[in-house]
């Protein structure tokens, strides 16, 4: 048995979290085993790594040593969750994973995507998605979610500036544009069961 690997990816806000437990309803319906489970995080040791990672002063890490603690998290998450769920023939549901590391501490950050991919190949034998689904709302509908669920507090790294954000989001669409078998863009504007809809729809083939 082999189970199948999906990424949820794309800005803070874009509604991951609400639709990976949707997709997650309506993949349980279909008979499916289905673990949900999210990075920074999903493993003992990756939870408590998130913790370092989000909290304390803007400047606690640098760039570099903050791709470690990602890709070492990581590396637990995919050990000690990932691959055992896959091989028991599960479908594991990721929010966020590789990918938001190339977009925030590569493309944003100004880390080469090659050193991120070599962190990745080192920590977790470079394990990818069958499939990445990146949600993209535009800025006033996030800025709208946000507001009503966090009010003015943001994480370390949710509380960057404009560009860094504009930034990620231009690199989510770079790589999906060199990945369009793997990663595929969703409007995840309009209704909660609409964009389940529209992310269902890109697994469709994966379903056969
Ligand atoms: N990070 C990194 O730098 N490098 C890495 O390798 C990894 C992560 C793995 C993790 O933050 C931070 O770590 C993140 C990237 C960085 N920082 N930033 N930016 P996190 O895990 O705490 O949070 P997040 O991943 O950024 O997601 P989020 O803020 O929780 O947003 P979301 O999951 O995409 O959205 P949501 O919680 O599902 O929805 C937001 C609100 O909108 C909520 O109140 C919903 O009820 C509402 N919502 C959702 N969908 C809808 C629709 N369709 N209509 C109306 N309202 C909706």
């Amino acid at each position: 048995m082999t189970g199948r690997f999906i990424t949820l990816e794309g800005g803070e806000g874009a509604g991951k979290s609400t639709q990976l437990r949707a997709l997650a309803m309506a993949l349980r319906a279909r008979g499916l085993e289905v673990v949900e489970t999210r990075e920074p995080g999903g493993s003992e040791g990756a939870e408590a790594i998130r913790t370092l990672l989000l909290t304390g002063s803007a400047d606690r890490w640098s760039s570099r040593a903050e791709a470690l603690l990602f890709a070492a998290a990581r590396a637990d998450h995919v050990e000690k969750i990932i691959r055992p769920a896959l091989a028991r023939g599960a479908w594991v549901l990721s929010d966020r994973f590789l990918d938001s590391s190339r977009a925030y501490q590569g493309g944003a950050d100004g880390l080469a995507d090659a050193d991120i991919l070599a962190l990745h190949r080192i920590g977790s034998e470079g394990l990818l998605p069958d499939r990445t689904l990146v949600l993209i709302a535009p800025q006033a509908v996030v800025e709208a979610r946000l507001a009503a669920r966090d009010g003015n507090h943001s994480d370390r790294i949710g509380g960057r500036a404009v560009n860094f954000h504009r930034s990620v989001a231009g690199s989510f669409q770079r790589f999906a544009a060199q990945e369009p078998e793997r990663m595929r863009m969703i409007d995840a504007s309009g209704g909660i069961t609409d964009v389940t809809d529209r992310l269902l729809a890109q697994l469709n083939d994966l379903l056969q």
